[in-house]
């Protein structure tokens, strides 16, 4: 089931409770709660002043379809007299997670009325260029970032109480009086993030372009870094396993904030659904509790992200901690495992694997599915569990067996999914990373889906990633590199400053929601060119 379906299925059920138990069921789960709660960290403030200001110039040549173009110094602002009607952009030169401030005063005549702003925060330009209303995105208006304010007594020295995810800040004077104008000083943005200090850029050697989108990978990777990892600050703002997954092994090759990793898995541990499922997504306010969705290839991927924890810290006694719950999540999608090897999703179930409508996922889900049964092995292995291990080396054998008879094209040399025997970079990918493609067999398959015009290409960096990583696994490192460089670099020259949740070079309208305004441009899962 892709994204869309889930949505409608979902609304299906809307009869169910609206909030999932708040607090965790068992004493050990309080237990892991308390552990991730005593490592919550300090967001650490950095102030950001105004770069300048600048207009918005709709310009089809550009990715999307908007340009910033700098009109004037930051100081023109408060050197103005704003009037109803009157508005301005201001940039802050770099991206940030945080809040605003800013002092505004009348002249003139007399301050006999209210004055009214507005107020619109932009990722990119085109948030701030075009207007949000009519909406037709099919998640939530309140995540597009503006506001009315009311101001009865002026002077008044103004913090935004929400935090904001943006580089552009549009203000607009909706009202004051015939009789005044206002004038805005002192703007100022508190940067927020858990991250202390950027890793140093990487040498001047190496080319120009893949500097940038290491520092632009970073940038993203510190903005998500709030008190959880999360997947974008301007949304959803919450701890998704997949996107943990990919943080943390880029979190290990940069900032290296083992602690906060830590903090997540346990969160996760400490909010399964009751049968031990864990889900996809885990929110922290008002008090921490789990979401109300199940992504299967995500909670497979949990023993990734506890393996990839232990490896990068050498904190094995988290792991084996933390090793009854990956056992958990093992025991419960083997169920899913039919005597012929395959692994069949039950229907209405959330496979994620990408934002794709066109994809068929069964391919890519069984390598999900015996690559995480891989990690979890190793887990066992460690954690004093060989019964367990061995009886995983089983399945991998006999669902390794059942994925070739099932999903390898030998005439062609690709992996197939489904009954229309759909070639995807996404099978060819899930099916290299498990191993039940060879590496020789899966360089093949991967160079032939790559070339093949009308093969499934990924919607976004999630599976851009698993691609690129694919490639580094079967010997294909130059390939690697350049999708790296066409792929993230081509949002880089698109202007991104930070990486975005969706990107599909042939398409600047794709949104998973309805309206690319609501898509995340500052997005978790596209930070891991910094780690491969
Ligand atoms: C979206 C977010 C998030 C992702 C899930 C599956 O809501 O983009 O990053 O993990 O979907």
């Amino acid at each position: 089931m892709n994204r869309r379906q889930f949505v409608q299925a979902a609304a299906c059920a809307a009869g169910a409770p609206l909030l999932a138990a708040a607090s965790p069921a068992t004493s050990k789960e309080q237990e892991w709660l308390a552990i991730a709660e005593s490592l919550k960290p300090r967001l650490l403030p950095t102030p950001v002043t105004p770069d300048g200001i600048v207009q918005m110039a709709a310009d089809p040549a550009q990715f999307l379809h908007w340009r910033a173009d700098r009109v004037s110094p930051p100081e023109a602002l408060s050197q103005r007299l704003l009037r109803r009607g009157d508005s301005a952009i201001v940039d802050f030169g770099r991206h940030l997670t945080g809040h605003l401030s800013f002092s505004i005063a009348g002249e003139g005549r007399g301050i006999d009325a209210p004055a009214r702003l507005k107020l619109t925060f932009g990722e990119v330009p085109a948030e701030v260029a075009q207007p949000f209303d009519p909406y037709h995105g099919g998640l939530g208006r309140a995540w597009l970032q503006d506001e009315v304010i009311n101001l009865d007594v002026l002077p008044a020295a103004i913090e935004m109480p929400r935090r904001y995810a943006f580089r552009y800040l549009k203000l607009e004077v909706v009202d004051t009086s015939p009789n005044y104008a206002v004038r805005i000083g002192s703007m100022k943005a508190t940067a927020l993030s858990s991250a202390a200090g950027d890793p140093p850029p990487l040498p001047e050697a190496v080319p120009a372009l893949l500097r940038q989108i290491d520092k632009v990978s970073i940038a993203t990777l510190r903005d998500c870094m709030q008190t959880v990892f999360e997947d974008g600050p301007k949304r959803d703002r919450r701890l998704w396993i997949g996107d943990l997954r990919l943080q943390a092994l880029t979190n290990y090759a940069t900032f290296r904030a083992n602690d906060l990793v830590k903090r997540c898995l346990y969160l996760f541990a400490a909010f399964p659904r009751e049968d031990g499922l864990l889900p996809a997504c885990v929110f922290e306010d008002p008090q921490p509790h789990r979401g109300h969705e199940y992504i299967i290839d995500y909670a497979a991927l949990y023993a990734a992200a506890v393996l990839d924890y232990a490896k990068a810290t050498g904190d094995w006694n988290t792991a084996a901690d933390l090793w009854p719950v990956v056992r958990k999540q093992m025991d419960l999608l083997s169920a899913y495992v039919g005597s012929d090897g395959i692994f069949a999703a039950p229907a209405r179930s959330w496979v994620f694997i990408d934002w794709s409508d066109a994809l068929d996922r069964a391919a890519a889900m069984q390598g999900t599915y015996v690559y995480s049964l891989r990690q979890a092995v190793e887990l066992a292995r460690h954690c004093g569990a060989p019964g367990e291990a061995a009886k995983y080396q089983q399945s991998i054998a006999h669902m390794t067996t059942a994925a070739r008879g099932a999903f390898y094209d030998s005439s062609r040399q690709v992996f197939v999914s489904g009954p229309k025997r759909q070639v995807s970079w996404a099978s060819q990918a899930w099916m290299a990373l498990s191993g039940i493609a060879t590496a020789e067999e899966a360089a093949k398959a991967l160079r032939i889906a790559t070339a093949q015009t009308d093969a499934v290409r990924p919607g976004a960096p999630y599976l851009y990633h698993y691609v690129a990583e694919a490639m580094l696994g079967c010997g294909m490192k130059l390939e690697a590199k350049q999708l790296v460089e066409t792929y993230w670099g081509g949002m880089v020259k698109a202007g991104a400053d930070t990486f975005w949740e969706v990107y599909d070079p042939s398409n600047a309208g794709l949104s998973p929601y309805g309206s690319v305004l609501v898509n995340s441009y500052c997005h978790a899962w596209s930070c891991t060119p910094a780690y491969l």
